[in-house]
């Protein structure tokens, strides 16, 4: 029986001591470029994803969960900040941050390339409180002066500036990929030579709980896939490629089996979890930092969010809207869905009131705990706005804005607006800006209206 404070009670706050009578585990679990329809229980048809489906009918699943961005780093640093990319400054990855394409129509801005210390931050306020923090996998969010030790993490295995490893598999190390840079996976000696990285980085996590599972903690643990390089388990891949027939509308068999090593190593996880006890007083939330990457890598085409339009780097909905489930036991309704928009930034807020922990004022982020007790209820929220002032191979520089069903996406080169409706059309083919174009411009000035006030980096315009 769940045991809750008559403080936190008549704050709003959910129970905070469980069976184990303390504040509850956060396990915050990050997907790579996962697609929004990439598991099974959101609709996919070549790929096998058990473990999150299950992980889906205990708890509650996001059908219009929101990354704050299109592409990684922003997203994750919108979780560690509770602050929109377009408010922290910091709009695309590390890599591409000081040097912006010189030869287009636009030139976008030099945006931050490492999360700030100075920024609202989850994991120092969760120390603060008592938690011990535990960051495994992909960071990139700074170089070495900003890497999650420096950012309220007691331990970090695998955190580095680069968004992704060269292999996948032991020792993870060389120049295959990524321009021929050198790359590693810190903190992973003494690996077994061919083990992959996603079954590797569980195995260091399980380890992580046997030790830490006796005080409050917080789990970050990120994998990498299905990011580039597309590689995975022979055994799998040979699994999917026989698995292929014509109909599937998901095509990639290597990709499928990248996928599939990610619900398994999840599946991992909570059965660690059950075995230490621990999960009726355990937070676990599962997403993916951004849509699916589509088009082409290295030859083979890498994946598609159809229904969906377009992918990763996108502001259309392939772009942005990702797999979300979120489990705790007591709180959270059994095999719900959850049709409310919600962005990634809320996750900042959601962990630290599940943790009884209050969050600055001022920030985009809202805690999403009264629909994860009430799937069904809306939050008080008119808006979301995205803001990526950057070219991707899927886009050229473009902000939007999300007022429930209507969505206006608007195009820094020409000024053009786009406007869907995606309750009656969420592969946005029907675009009713010109049919509607008092409620395209209204949603226009208030999108830049709201980008302004937070002093969102703009591209400038090429001279010459
Ligand atoms: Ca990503």
């Amino acid at each position: 029986m769940r045991r809750r404070s008559f403080l936190a009670s008549s704050l709003g706050i959910p129970a905070l001591a469980g069976s184990q009578g303390r504040r509850p585990n956060l396990v915050l679990i990050t997907a790579d470029d996962l697609g929004w329809p990439h598991l099974c229980s959101y609709g996919a048809d070549l790929h096998e994803t058990p473990n999150l489906d299950r992980l889906a009918t205990e708890g509650v699943r996001f059908g219009r969960a929101y990354s704050a961005s299109p592409v990684c780093s922003p997203t994750r640093a919108s979780i560690h900040t509770g602050q929109s990319p377009a408010r922290l400054g910091l709009t695309i990855w590390r890599e591409a941050s000081q040097t912006p394409p010189q030869n287009r129509l636009l030139i976008p801005p030099k945006v931050a390339a490492d999360l700030p210390h100075s920024a609202t931050n989850l994991a120092r306020v969760l120390a603060e409180a008592g938690y011990f923090n535990a960051h495994i996998g992909k960071w990139h969010l700074g170089g070495a002066s900003h890497y999650p030790e420096s950012q309220g993490f007691h331990l970090n295995i695998g955190g580095s500036l680069w968004g992704a490893p060269q292999s996948y598999f032991d020792p993870y190390t060389g120049t295959a990929h990524y321009g021929g840079e050198f790359r590693y996976v810190p903190g992973l000696p003494f690996g077994k030579k061919g083990e992959y990285l996603p079954d590797r980085l569980t195995s260091e996590t399980l380890a992580v709980l046997d030790r830490v599972h006796t005080q409050p903690f917080f789990l970050n643990l990120n994998y990498h896939i299905p990011h580039t390089p597309i590689e995975a388990k022979p055994e799998l891949v040979e699994h999917y490629r026989k698995k292929l027939r014509p109909e599937h509308r998901l095509r990639n068999p290597v990709y499928a089996a990248m996928v599939h090593s990610l619900d398994e190593n999840v599946g991992r996880v909570l059965a660690h979890l059950d075995k230490l006890g621990l999960r009726d007083n355990t937070a676990v939330i599962f997403l993916s930092d951004n849509g699916g990457l589509v088009g082409s890598h290295q030859g083979q085409i890498v994946s598609n969010n159809l229904p969906l339009r377009s992918g990763k780097g996108s502001l259309y909905e392939g772009g942005i809207r990702v797999p979300m489930i979120a489990r705790w036991p007591g709180v959270t309704a059994s095999g719900a869905v959850c049709n409310e928009p919600v962005i990634s930034t809320d996750l900042y807020a959601t962990l630290l009131a599940a943790a009884g922990q209050p969050h600055a004022a001022g920030l985009d982020a809202q805690s999403l705990l009264p629909v994860l007790r009430n799937p069904g209820g809306r939050l008080d929220r008119p808006e979301l706005v995205f803001h990526y002032p950057h070219y991707y191979a899927t886009t050229s520089p473009v902000s939007a804005l999300l007022e429930r069903d209507w969505k206006l996406i608007h195009h820094y080169e020409d000024g053009r607006p786009e406007l869907y409706n995606l309750s009656e059309d969420p592969g946005e083919t029907d675009d009713r800006a010109a049919a509607l174009s008092s409620r395209a411009t209204r949603m226009r000035e208030r999108l830049l209206s709201h980008l302004k006030t937070v002093n969102a980096p703009m591209p400038v315009r090429r001279e010459g």
